[in-house]
């Protein structure tokens, strides 16, 4: 009886053990899967991006092609979405294709060049709020200092030009053009736009250096080609000493240089042109445009790719501001095979 009873004992014992040891098994195996899973999650997390332009134009374009690149290197982890680009520059275009972009939610990440600094900013805000990292390329919002606390300062970056610098160097060049004298007159595009703002302070500044130069005044084409050609027109009608013109950007540029050509002036008034457009190239080669400088839109596009997928995955720390160059072509260097990658595409 004695006997039974150990032998008994020794089973139960024995089952206890083989059910301790599966279970134990069990568990091991279901942490294992859990974390295989946990790895496929992350690894499957698809990082959406929406590229927001500032209006129809090569410069966008050429930007556009940049993110591109960037997505296909990044391959299965990201998706990119592109908005409409606006048919005209202001936030009247450019909100509303915004929120509708965006009305389905599912966005990480907004790459946009706000079309103004005051406007922009509460309905980026909104989305911000929502969760959306943002990262302004091209332009800014507020003053684009993002580093200090202030209603604006929410993007993660400004990627763009450093377009003081590039107004102040364009005032430079035009000066060698006409040997440091003379009136010079300056078609802007939109004052509340950060990127020309500030390419218009940056050349008064540079052309305030020769005390023999003279800015005869500023006019805003609003980023209308049409309008800058007829401003530039009755400027030129005004003030016949005008020497040399600066256009701050694409449209403002090929709406200037048509005015001189139309009035006969080709030559006589020398034109500084900002966007490496093939027209404004052209136009240089034609001896009708005597200086351009480009930007490097394809690179601010890759790099917002670059940064904001670097935030997003690994919370990495970008800088406020990421600012690449911008190049000039002349009438000398403008058939050198090197500068071919710094004109815009279509
Ligand atoms: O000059 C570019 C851009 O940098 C600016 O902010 C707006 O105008 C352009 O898109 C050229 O049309």
């Amino acid at each position: 009886m004695k006997k039974s009873l150990l032998w008994i004992i020794i089973l139960v014992l024995s089952i206890s053990m083989v059910a301790a040891f599966s279970l134990a098994g069990c568990k091991t195996t279901t942490a294992a899967e859990t974390t295989a899973a946990a790895e496929t999650t992350a690894a499957a997390k698809v990082f959406t991006i929406l590229f927001m332009p500032g209006i129809a134009d090569p410069f966008y374009f050429t930007m556009e092609k940049g993110i591109q690149k960037k997505v296909a290197e990044l391959g299965a982890s990201v998706k990119l979405i592109v908005a409409e680009y606006p048919k005209s520059w202001g936030p009247e275009a450019q909100v509303p294709i915004l929120e509708a972009a965006t009305a389905q939610g599912g966005i990480d990440l907004i790459l946009i060049a706000p079309t103004s600094t005051d406007a922009l900013v509460a309905p980026l805000k909104k989305l911000f709020d929502q969760g959306i990292t943002i990262i302004t390329v091209d332009t800014y919002l507020g003053d684009g200092d993002y580093s200090k606390d202030s209603d604006y300062s929410f993007p993660l970056s400004y990627i763009g030009t450093d377009n003081k610098l590039g107004g102040q160097k364009v005032a430079e060049n035009l000066a060698k053009l006409l040997n440091s004298k003379g009136k010079v007159y300056l078609m802007n595009t939109n004052p509340d736009t950060s990127s020309v703002v500030d390419r218009g302070k940056g050349f008064e500044e540079g052309i305030a250096n020769f005390p023999d130069m003279t800015l005869v005044g500023t006019d805003w084409c609003m980023d209308v080609q049409q309008k800058a050609q007829e401003l530039a027109t009755a400027a030129l009608q005004k003030d016949p000493d005008i020497a040399g013109i600066f256009g701050v950007n694409l449209f403002s540029s090929q709406g200037s240089y048509q005015a001189v050509v139309n009035a006969g002036l080709t030559g006589a008034v020398k034109i500084a042109s900002w966007d490496a457009t093939q027209d404004l190239i052209n136009a240089l080669k034609e001896g009708k445009v005597d200086l351009i400088l480009a930007q490097k839109p394809a690179e601010i596009g890759f790099l917002g790719v670059e940064w904001g997928y670097k935030y997003l995955k690994d919370k990495a720390e970008v800088p406020k501001k990421v600012i690449p160059g911008f190049e000039f072509f002349t009438k000398e260097n403008v058939d050198d095979p090197d500068m071919a990658q710094f004109i815009y595409s279509k």
